[in-house]
């Protein structure tokens, strides 16, 4: 399914090959890419979310806990039938870190602009309900989302999180990782030789230049520092096809000051 979606998005977006944009789930291959590790449970909103296959359970999107109750991710991560799970405080993936809460989806809510032919459209974002509430202590917090329609500044700092390769085609890290993504304005961003009219503005840029990290697993956050806290203001979408250290091809992701008033009509 996540093959289909992929293509069919490609199919779309032909225009030119720099425009092909990758979704950046595990299955795509595609996690953080340089950064560095981050401190145990100094994200402590970043949620790894699972599949089960045969009797196993896999990561394939990152997340970021908004109440006890619901984790937000991208619509892409979790538009095909599964059986999900959700892990919080979690650090490294094939290891006890003492921290992990492991709590089951109960429902999933897809936003319903998400077209999943059409990724340059929008909507990438997702709504779990958990089974059962976090236990929050100093692994496992709420991520503080962005103000309702709140824009960056251009060069606003920001980390992406996810737990991620290495190098491209490397060895995965199983440890969470971060890395250094300013972000982009708009106008700057879907401006030619950039992502053009790719990016909406529903969307917000990070990265694309020769200092800037690279990008993190599908559905994650963008932390970006305002008013001296770390807020969530990007739902990990899509990279070029070109790689994601591309010049002038930064990360894109949901920008979820647009989605502010959906979340609160879903969660309540
Ligand atoms: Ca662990």
């Amino acid at each position: 399914m996540l093959r289909f979606v992929l293509l069919s998005a490609l199919a779309l977006l032909v225009l030119t090959e720099d425009l092909e944009p990758r979704y950046l789930e595990e299955g795509a291959g595609e996690r953080v890419v340089g950064g560095e590790v981050a401190r145990p449970n100094s994200w402590p909103w970043q949620i790894s979310l699972q599949y089960k296959s045969g009797s196993s359970f896999y990561h394939t999107c990152g997340g970021t806990l908004i109440r006890r109750g619901w984790v937000m991710t991208a619509a892409h991560c979790v538009d095909s039938q599964r059986t999900w799970r959700v892990v919080l405080g979690e650090h490294n993936l094939n290891s006890n870190d003492g921290t992990e809460q492991i709590l089951s989806v109960s429902q999933v809510y897809i936003n319903n602009g998400w077209n999943s032919n059409n990724v340059a459209g929008g909507y990438d974002i997702a709504l779990l309900r958990l089974s059962s509430e976090a236990t929050l202590n100093s692994a496992v917090q709420l991520g503080t989302l962005a103000s309702a329609n709140y824009i960056l500044p251009n060069n606003n700092p920001c980390y992406v999180t996810g737990w991620g390769r290495t190098s491209t085609g490397g060895p995965l890290s199983n440890s969470l990782k971060q890395a250094w993504l300013p972000s982009v304005d708009h106008q700057t961003c879907s401006s030619s030789g950039w992502w053009g009219s790719t990016v909406k503005t529903t969307m917000v840029c990070a990265g694309g230049g020769a200092n800037s990290g690279c990008n993190g697993d599908s559905g994650g956050p963008l932390n970006c520092q305002v008013n001296g806290q770390y807020q969530v203001h990007g739902v990990t979408s899509f990279v070029s096809s070109s790689g994601c250290n591309a010049n002038r091809k930064p990360t894109v992701f949901t920008r979820v000051s647009a989605y502010i008033s959906w979340i609160n009509g879903i969660i309540g």
